[in-house]
């Protein structure tokens, strides 16, 4: 009886440095795949959250930027991908209404690059393509929000990122490429960028615990946002790539919770109970025990304009990829603010945030 040599699968992943990019390539490595990981130049570090991996034989890192298609189609040639992961985004919605014209350069162009490049090398048949959409295109349409549900972005992000998924159907539909769209609601961990309101709070939080901080000062409290875990969130988009078809999925949690929620559960974890008191710019959070504030709401944090709430139904995810998230809104609240209790601790050297990622 002879042996089956299976091929071992080459990824390229792009925003490597990010959030997903270092969750979805460990998870990647713990498959077997090879992975090449496309990082933006920047002068300060930008590699704390694969730094765990660095050094693993299937992990390659190149420079790339998505403004950049000469690059891009350079790279696609040369390292011939079998999936391609497209995570790389100027993903701060705020900072899209002050950066508008690069957001779309980025988060819409930069897509259309990859894509011409696939085109160009005629890698179409060869290869699998994932783009990171986005939630923020259904905007102000009314939740629960599917695949069906009309987009009606508010930002310049998500502007952007409708456009991304529009040209990504359009070269799925013309050339027939084996592209997908995932369209995940917000997904956090502890290697979550600080400027999330999630990732904000959990570390104002430690830090308050820890008397370093007197206060956490915030943005739009009533805002709702359906929050997973990302770990959950980079299996989907692996899985979506495995399907016969390419098709479109939303991943969400399901569930809705306001930001003052969110700041109420992480105060909760270390055993602080919170009274809300007052109205809009002049709500606080105070500490039932002490009468101490601890929240204020400061404008310099609120948007031109918001989404008020996001509320996935992944039921088509559910039953077409088996898919199903696995941690709930209180455990990721008490993993993310336990890691950033042990980074202000100083424990997080050997066991801490890529042991997430593993
Ligand atoms: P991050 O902001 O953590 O990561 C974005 C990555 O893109 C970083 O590695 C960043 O590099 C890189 N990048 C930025 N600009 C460029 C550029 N011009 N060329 C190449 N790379 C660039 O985002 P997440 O990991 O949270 O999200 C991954 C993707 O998923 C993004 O596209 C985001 O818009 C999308 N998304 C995220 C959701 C979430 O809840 N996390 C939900 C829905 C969609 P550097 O670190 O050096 O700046
Ligand atoms: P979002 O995430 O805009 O949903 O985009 P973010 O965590 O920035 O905001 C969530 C909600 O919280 C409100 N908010 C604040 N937000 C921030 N950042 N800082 C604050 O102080 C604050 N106070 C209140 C916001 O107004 C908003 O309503 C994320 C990104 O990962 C995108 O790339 C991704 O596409 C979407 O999630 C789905």
């Amino acid at each position: 009886m002879g042996f089956v040599m299976l091929k071992t699968k080459r990824a390229l992943i792009t925003g490597v440095t990010g959030q997903d990019g270092s969750l979805l390539s460990s998870f990647l490595l713990e498959k077997g795949h090879e992975v090449h990981g496309l990082r933006l130049y920047s002068d300060v570090n930008n590699t704390d959250r694969i730094v765990k991996i660095l050094d693993r034989d299937r992990f390659h890192l190149h420079y790339a930027d998505l403004t950049d298609g000469g690059n891009i189609c350079r790279l696609l040639s040369e390292i011939q991908p079998d999936e391609i992961y497209n995570l790389a985004a100027q993903s701060h919605v705020k900072v899209s209404f002050e950066v508008p014209e690069h957001t779309a350069d980025v988060n819409g162009l930069g897509v259309l690059r990859i894509l011409e490049a696939i085109r160009t090398l005629n890698m179409t048949d060869k290869v699998r393509f994932y783009q990171a959409s986005s939630s923020e295109m259904f905007g102000s349409s009314a939740p629960p929000q599917n695949e069906d549900t009309p987009f009606h972005p508010c930002s310049p992000y998500g502007a952007a990122k409708l456009y991304a998924y529009w040209i990504t159907r359009t070269y799925r539909e013309s050339y027939g490429l084996h592209a997908s769209n995932g369209i995940l609601f917000n997904h956090e961990s502890p290697v979550r960028g600080e400027e999330f309101v999630t990732r904000k709070i959990t570390r104002a939080v430690a830090a308050i615990e820890a008397g370093m901080q007197d206060i956490l000062q915030i943005g739009n409290l009533d805002s709702r946002r359906d929050w997973g875990h990302a770990r959950d969130y980079v299996e989907g988009m692996w899985l979506m790539l495995q399907q016969d078809k390419p098709d479109d999925y939303v991943l969400a949690a399901g569930e809705a919770h306001s930001v003052r929620d969110f700041v109420t559960a992480a105060f909760t974890c270390m055993g602080v109970m919170l009274t809300w008191q007052g109205h809009g710019l002049k709500e606080k959070g105070i500490d039932q025990r002490t009468g101490r504030i601890l929240v204020a709401v400061d404008p310099q944090f609120f948007r031109p304009n918001e989404v008020n709430v996001l509320r996935g139904d992944a039921r088509k995810a559910h039953e077409k990829l088996g898919w199903k998230p696995r941690v709930s809104f209180a455990a990721l609240v008490q993993e993310m603010l336990d890691a950033d209790r042990a980074v202000l601790r100083g424990m997080e050297t050997d066991d801490g945030f890529l042991l997430a990622a593993e």
